[in-house]
């Protein structure tokens, strides 16, 4: 009688172990990426890569520039400055809605960051 009990609590301690373990990696495939990797922008071979970003409201997005040429991320409202080879800027975005953004020295390098409430 004991034992089946000893059994009964094992096999639920497992149970919950294993859904546990579920969620865990659900929760990490959903959230974990969007704010680590996913926010970078490189800049490279005078475009911004990629030229459409979305996140959500407070991540950071980095830019990265990978050309030899200076290269910046700007307008009404954030500016990177010029980012040599290498270089990277961040800038965290606090408020819902679609930014546009260009290069100063190549306007005709344009990107958007649009950031939603929620992902
Ligand atoms: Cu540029």
């Amino acid at each position: 009688m004991k034992n089946k009990l000893l059994f009964k609590c094992l096999v639920t301690v497992i149970i919950l172990v294993i859904l546990n373990g579920c969620n865990a990696k659900q929760d990490e495939t959903l959230h974990t990426p969007a704010r680590t990797e996913k926010n970078q922008v490189l800049i490279q071979g005078y475009k911004f890569q990629p030229d459409i970003l979305t996140i959500q409201k407070g991540d950071t997005v980095t830019w990265t520039n990978q050309d030899s040429v200076k290269h910046n991320a700007t307008n009404n409202s954030f500016d990177t400055g010029l980012l040599s080879k290498g270089q990277s800027a961040q800038q965290t975005f606090n408020e819902t809605g679609t930014f546009d953004y260009f290069c100063t020295p190549h306007p005709y390098m344009k990107g958007k960051i649009i950031v939603k409430e929620e992902l």
